[in-house]
């Protein structure tokens, strides 16, 4: 007997004599079996917690798991064939399935849209989770089988070859894990190959191992493969683990980050290897086969009854599988339907009005092909369309060249977009620019004197206000901003919000707008965010958020975030207004009447909400208030009846910087758990909020009034702003939403170190998930972005023949050029495929003024004029008459030619400047 076991026996090698165990094999792999499930269970756990568990089907794994457990360990002590061991092995056949489908649902959610990459895939959702559930199921499963006898005389039970094949499949399984994992790093560290290389390894020497006869070198070889694996995974282990906390610890980056717990499933198979490999024979007590039926198992279960378990659940989760994944393939061509991608010939169903970020431009873009449809400039010239090169748009910009667009704002009307104009931020300069959706082009830049970093804008239901303040808070002393030294920031620093009224009804097309400034308001010295204007139960008021109630002045990263709540502020405007308009103010700062709303109580009131909030956003009723809670990972909702309750019973916390500060408590009425890093939400017209996750890459979709969190996509990455079309409105369109993110990785044809960003568009029409449909990228940075449905916008196609219009002509015999003195000004005409006159003759040193009309009215026909060697050009679309003013300072035959290409005869289009030198 003993030379058998020497033999047949593999780690002699290291004991010299067979090990044995006063617990049988099969006793050992269950109470490990149950361990396993039980350590399943915690992941899965947090992991589905992090959801909120939904869908409901969240839950399935997380009941299973403790079942499986229990019936494990109540079969390790009472290993007799019946009802208990039927269960046992029906609940590992169930395992097998749930595994199945779990790694469907999790496939389909990551792949959900048509777009499949390295980092989702691991990074927002763990797709391979599931095959723990497969593997364990599995092994599981053959433990409960009748062992067989040995086949040859020294080698392998069957059922231990089978569960080293189910050991196997499992290494194969983590190698591959661990692979898609350190491919999303890029394989940055060399040795993040190691586990990839020792899991493959370890799965083949566990498989072959299933079909030698057993002799030393084999034996030899496993136990080697073995204990590497067990040290790969506990290096793994450290190594993970320092990478999360270096630079602040946190569990979600145990999780998510380099997933700390991962590499112990080396360890852990390290273990199964090892358990697995004992002889069953041998490794008990009494040194004697175990008998035929000890532990029942499939037999006793019945085979048919198993199949058709596995055969069930498998044709389930296939279907399930089905149901969840509705592939979208992009080449589909349908217009109208959910898929991110419109045929060519066919049109988009929305616009979206993007912020063009530091290149101060607003974008138009078609939704949901994500095509850019028009560039527009705001706050720089554009030397494409003259923007900024006539003498107009150049005193729009005044000396600057450039702008820091944030915020583009819908025009209203009764809470509703209606596409009239677009009005953005320019946060660098100060300034809101105005944009005529008639032309898509700039009417007005309106200064704001005394504002520093106009960051936020909103506007009124009606829109007849836009509302903006300073993110940076700076001295008004004796009235005027003025330099001071910091440790004044307690007495001499103000924050400042503008009301500017739009006066849209004066507005005339192409023509400059008519925004004027209306008031400004003092603030307590903190940095003013973004606001929101009441609308519905909420109108009337206007919430700005802000941080910064440390009133910290230097290291503001750190000392700005003390506190755990910060004082934001509201206003009620038309209380504020009424005080304007009865001519009462408390001083004119750079000619802007100003209010102090410490002196006129009921204007103002600061209200404590978490923690540096950033964004602020109110339910399209107008009912709840909802702060983004940027370094809290919570949206919190206000309840503006409380609130209008805590103002009128004056029931005050306390006051600070002379305005009352409302009681939190008494106003709050909920939190909403939606993940790391909340910075902005939106809204649809189903009852639902869609909240922005910086930190965590995603977008969180809540249900307002139950404040449930029912989905959550992962997007790449970071994203900042989101938008939903009509998403701050009192009537939200819904069906798209727009994340738009911060940066991207491996989206895009790599460019260099400067990466793209990345925008990506969501369809909501499909049930509670949101599905990735399209993305495109974009120069850096965007901010907000507005979407509305295309029928609601009416641009023209030709500038009108006005006969009044000043300084315009409208046949080519109208066209002249009239001699001042040294003023020279010309009526030009241009139209295909000549201008009128097409020689002039000037003096060097003249100055010139030249009205040149496009006297097309043929939609499309855009003529341009190129003045050579004079920085000179500008468009000039049909019915346009533009103003170029230059001094002939350069003597010659200078030739002007047309810029856009009209016609089969557009080169010959040009004409000269006949340039006589003075002498
Ligand atoms: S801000 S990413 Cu300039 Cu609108 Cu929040
Ligand atoms: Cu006109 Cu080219």
């Amino acid at each position: 007997m003993k030379s058998n076991i020497a033999s047949a026996f593999s780690y002699k090698w290291i004991t010299k004599e067979p090990i044995k165990l006063s617990i049988e094999k099969t006793r050992l792999i269950l109470l490990f079996l149950a361990l396993n499930y039980l350590i399943v269970f915690l992941d899965v756990t947090i992991a589905h917690a992090a959801d909120a568990f939904s869908p409901v089907y969240e839950w399935i794994p997380v009941v299973f798991c403790p079942l499986a457990a229990l019936a494990a360990l109540l079969v390790l002590f009472k290993p007799k064939p019946g009802t208990l061991n039927t269960l046992y092995m029906g609940l590992n056949l169930l395992g097998i399935c749930i595994g199945v489908l779990g790694f469907i649902f999790h496939l389909t959610g990551v792949i959900g849209g048509n777009s499949f990459s390295l980092t989702k895939l691991v990074g927002g959702n763990p797709v391979f989770a599931p095959l723990a559930f497969i593997a364990l199921g599995i092994i599981g499963a053959i433990t409960g089988m009748d062992d067989r006898p040995r086949l040859k005389k020294y080698g392998l039970t069957q059922k231990t070859r089978w569960l080293l094949m189910a050991t196997a499949f499992w290494f194969f399984a983590t190698a591959l894990v661990a692979f898609f994992d350190h491919a999303s790093t890029r394989f940055g560290n060399f040795y993040t190959w190691f586990p990839v290389y020792i899991g493959f390894f370890a799965a083949s020497v566990v498989f072959l191992q299933a079909f030698s006869s057993l002799d030393k070198m084999t034996s030899r070889l496993f136990t080697i493969t073995m204990a590497l694996s067990m040290l790969i995974g506990l290096l793994g282990f450290i190594l993970h683990l320092s990478s999360d906390v270096s630079g602040g610890f946190s569990w979600r980056r145990v999780f998510y980050g380099a997933p700390g717990l991962a590499p112990l499933l080396f360890c852990d198979l390290a273990i199964w290897g090892g358990l697995v490999y004992l002889d069953p024979i041998f490794s008990a007590d009494k040194e004697e086969p175990l008998r035929d039926g000890q532990y029942g198992g499939l037999i006793h279960f019945g085979r048919k009854t198993g199949i058709v378990i596995l055969v069930v659940g498998l044709i389930l989760g296939l279907l399930g599988g089905k149901y969840f994944f509705t592939p979208t393939n992009p080449n589909q061509p349908t217009t109208g339907g959910s898929v991110g991608w419109v045929p060519p010939g066919q049109l988009d169903s929305d616009y979206m009005f993007a912020s063009g970020g530091q290149a101060g431009t607003l974008v138009a873009w078609g939704i949901p092909s994500m095509r850019t449809i028009k560039t527009i400039p705001v706050f720089t010239p554009d030397p494409k369309t003259g923007f900024g090169y006539t003498p107009e748009t150049k005193q729009m910009l005044g000396d600057k060249t450039w702008g820091d667009v944030h915020h583009p704002t819908m025009s209203q009307t009764q809470g509703t977009y209606d596409g009239k104009f677009v009005w953005v931020n320019d946060k660098a300069n100060n300034r809101i620019g105005q944009v005529d959706l008639r032309t898509f082009t700039t009417t007005q830049i309106l200064d704001i004197p005394n504002l520093v970093g106009a960051h936020p804008l909103s506007t009124d239901p009606d829109s007849n206000y836009l509302f903006t303040a300073s993110e940076f808070s700076v001295p008004v002393v004796n009235g005027k901003p003025n330099y001071a030294p910091l440790s004044q920031w307690k007495d001499n620093f103000y924050g400042i919000a503008a009301v500017v009224n739009t006066n849209r009804d004066g507005v005339q097309a192409g023509q400059p707008g008519k925004m004027s400034l209306n008031y400004e308001m003092l603030m307590p010295p903190y940095d003013y965010d973004l606001a929101a204007v009441g609308k519905g139960s909420s109108a009337g008021y206007t919430f700005f958020t802000a941080y910064n109630s440390e009133e910290a002045s230097t290291d503001t990263e750190k000392n700005s975030t003390a506190f755990d709540r910060d004082l934001t502020l509201f206003m009620d405007y038309k209380a504020a207004q009424k005080l304007i308009d009865a001519g009462q103010n408390d001083g004119i700062i750079n000619g802007v009447k100003v209010l102090d709303p410490r002196k006129h109580p009921g204007i103002a009131w600061l209200l404590p909400i978490p923690k540096n909030p950033h964004g602020v956003d109110i339910s399209p009723d107008g009912k709840w208030i909802c702060y983004s809670g940027k370094l809290d990972p919570v949206v919190t909702i206000i309840n503006i009846d409380k609130l209008k309750k805590a103002i009128a019973n004056k029931d005050y916390q306390t006051t600070t910087w002379g305005l009352p500060v409302i009681k939190y408590q008494d106003v709050q009425e909920a939190q909403v758990q939606v993940g790391i890093g909340p910075l902005h939400t939106q809204f649809d017209d189903q009852g639902y909020a869609y909240t922005s996750l910086f930190v965590e890459s995603a977008i969180a979709k809540w249900q307002l009034g139950t404040w449930k969190v029912i989905d959550k996509e992962p997007v790449n990455y970071n994203v900042g702003h989101l938008a939903v079309a009509g998403g701050d409105s009192m009537h939200p369109f819904g069906h798209w939403l727009v994340s738009l993110n911060k940066m991207s990785l491996n989206r895009f044809l790599p460019v260099g170190p400067g990466y793209p960003v990345s925008e990506q568009l969501f369809d909501l029409s499909g049930g509670p998930k949101m599905t990735l449909v399209n993305e495109a990228p974009s120069d850096r940075e965007p901010h907000f972005a507005s979407i509305i449905p295309a029928k609601l916008i009416h641009p023209l196609n030709v500038y009108a023949k006005d006969p009044n219009r000043p300084n315009s002509i409208w046949s080519e015999d109208q066209a002249k050029v009239v001699r001042n003195g040294k003023n020279v000004t010309i009526y030009m005409a241009v139209v295909r495929s000549h201008y009128a006159p097409d020689n002039i003759e000037l003096n060097q040193g003249d100055h010139v003024t030249l009205y040149l009309t496009n006297i097309e009215q043929q939609p499309n026909m855009t003529h341009g004029i190129t003045i050579e060697d004079y920085n000179i050009n500008v468009a000039a679309d049909p019915g346009e008459t533009v103003h170029i003013d230059f001094t002939a300072d350069k003597a010659g035959n200078i030739p002007f030619y047309c810029s856009d290409f009209c016609s089969a005869l557009h080169e010959e289009m040009m004409g000269y400047f006949l340039i006589k030198p003075s002498t």
